[in-house]
């Protein structure tokens, strides 16, 4: 059985990449939604509706898991989509916030992400109920998810983009950045030069995998295979994710349309 994992394009690339290497004998079937990205303008509603086609897509396959390797697809559908299908389903909040309470030092951190997982005050709720003395900084960044989306995330155009959207976040006194959306690790670099050595950078994606990771096994989920053979989807342009997908995972990955 293999491990479903859904974004709205391109970004939940960087969770599959941790949970190919934590977890190398799995299989996982990938789809990215980038005809329909990005999802972080749209309604609640929406999101929600996007997300269960997507699982209802998956699920023609044999599942044993599914992961939610979006913020805005978390922050929207996770508690419903729990309620709809009856196997173990992941978002990646809940262990982004995690992770950032194990690493600031101050406790104050700050949060990245679409317009919708900003709105939807997921993480701001999530940290302060594990840590209620946390004061936490959110900034929505329309632009960025689009930048990565386009193929553009190592351009110059990039870093200036980060650090015009990034400003508000200059003075904060954070320690600790989450990047609350998937899209956002193709851009730690330029994220990474904006903030300065003083910010750490969390994205969910390895804390996201550890959780799945420990899952599958009290579940005795796990696989036994030696060469998994994943599949990756898109509803958009083939040639476009294949090229982000072999940039990010360093091999190519054939990509099917969805
Ligand atoms: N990668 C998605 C997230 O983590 O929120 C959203 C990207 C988008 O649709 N704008």
């Amino acid at each position: 059985r293999v491990i479903g994992i859904l974004d709205s394009g391109v970004g939940g690339l960087t969770v599959a990449r941790k949970v190919m290497r934590q977890l190398p004998r799995e299989t996982v079937y990938y789809l990215g939604d980038t005809k329909r990205c990005p999802y972080g303008p749209r309604s609640e509603d929406e999101v929600r509706q996007f997300t269960m086609e997507i699982i209802q897509f998956l699920l023609q396959f044999p599942l044993k898991a599914i992961l939610i390797a979006c913020n805005t697809a978390t922050a929207a559908a996770l508690r419903m989509v729990k309620q709809h299908v009856s196997l173990p389903v992941l978002g990646v909040i809940e262990p982004g916030a995690r992770a950032a309470i194990k690493a600031t030092k101050t406790g104050r951190i700050g949060v990245i992400g679409t317009q919708g997982t900003i709105q939807s005050g997921a993480y701001e709720q999530t940290l302060k109920r594990i840590h209620p003395g946390l004061e936490v900084h959110s900034l929505a960044c329309p632009t960025l998810a689009p930048l990565v989306e386009s193929g553009l995330h190592q351009s110059e155009m990039a870093e200036q983009i980060v650090g015009e959207s990034l400003k508000p976040l200059k003075g904060t006194g954070i320690d600790t950045l989450i990047l609350g959306c998937t899209h956002y690790p193709l851009l730690t670099d330029a994220i990474g030069k904006v903030m300065g050595d003083q910010v750490e950078i969390i994205s969910s994606a390895e804390e996201t995998a550890a959780e799945l990771s420990t899952i599958l096994h009290h579940q005795q989920l796990l696989s036994e295979r030696e060469h998994p053979s994943h599949r990756f989807f898109t509803t958009g342009s083939p040639e476009t994710f294949a090229e982000i997908a072999a940039g990010w995972f360093g091999f190519p990955v054939p990509v099917e349309t969805a």
